[in-house]
């Protein structure tokens, strides 16, 4: 990043935090004021299965993995209410966006938080036991309130995967763009280089892309490697869709 006004990071207000109506209190903390970092972005999302997974795929495999996906899609906190089912993601941007909102989230583990920062937002998450069918205890899983990205690829990654190009205003893009000059669709989990009858068209000619994401695409397209899987880019355009209207994995 050669622009350190334009450095970004990834917020997201999980399902604990809204539950427990602190939205508002990490928003005044994380403000232009506290912090000298602007919103560059901003959506709820009803975190879909797939959006879950490509944010947390390097837990795949772990214990606590299926609990930290119910927990992100807000199956956990509202169960029985799908209407309240949501994060709300953020993106800030200014110089040490990354380092500077770390700080003020604390600590992955709440308890750890509350030992070693009080104060910070994460010191008022809660520590969940996994057990197994017997009582015995797998993992824990940390409701921690707010997710922030770690490192600066991190940030990149995560911000192309919640967000699309037109959700942040042009002046603000940290990462290249793309007209995309093609149709794609997407279908029980394969891409389609045009409409295809119940899936969804996810780019269309004219449509801006981040860059990398059309890369991607074009090896997918040619059965060539890539170093992002297809959900990683389909993820942000599935947001907010019905699910009915398309037919999906
Ligand atoms: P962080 O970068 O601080 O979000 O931390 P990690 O990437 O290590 O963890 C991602 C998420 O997994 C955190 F929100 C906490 C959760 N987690 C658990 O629930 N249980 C564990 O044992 C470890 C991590």
């Amino acid at each position: 990043m050669l622009n350190k006004e334009l450095e970004q990071t990834l917020v997201l207000i999980k399902p604990d935090a809204l539950k427990n109506s602190l939205t508002g209190y990490v928003l005044s903390i994380l403000s232009e004021f506290h912090t000298g970092l602007r919103f560059a972005g901003t959506k709820i999302v009803n975190v879909h299965r797939m959006l879950a997974e490509e944010h947390y795929a390097e837990h795949r495999g772990k214990a606590f993995y299926l609990s930290l996906l119910d927990y992100i899609m807000g199956l956990i906190h509202y169960p029985d209410e799908p209407w309240k089912q949501r994060v709300i993601a953020l993106v800030y941007q200014g110089p040490d966006a990354v380092k500077k909102i770390r700080e003020i989230a604390g600590p992955t583990n709440p308890l750890a938080a509350r030992e070693q920062k009080p104060g910070c937002i994460r010191a008022l998450g809660t520590l969940v036991p996994i057990k197994d069918a017997a009582g015995k205890m797998l993992a824990e899983r940390m409701d921690n309130l707010i997710h922030a990205s770690a490192s600066d690829e991190e940030a990149e990654r995560e911000i192309k995967l919640w967000f699309k190009p037109n959700d942040i205003p042009p002046s603000m893009h940290a990462y290249p763009t793309e007209v995309c000059d093609v149709h794609y669709s997407y279908k029980d989990n394969r891409l389609y280089k045009d409409h295809i009858p119940g899936g969804i068209c996810f780019l269309s000619p004219g449509d801006v892309a981040w860059k990398s994401d059309l890369e991607t695409l074009r090896l997918l397209q040619q059965d060539l490697q890539a170093d992002n899987t297809l959900e990683t880019v389909v993820a942000k355009y599935v947001i907010n869709v019905r699910q009915e209207n398309y037919c999906g994995y």
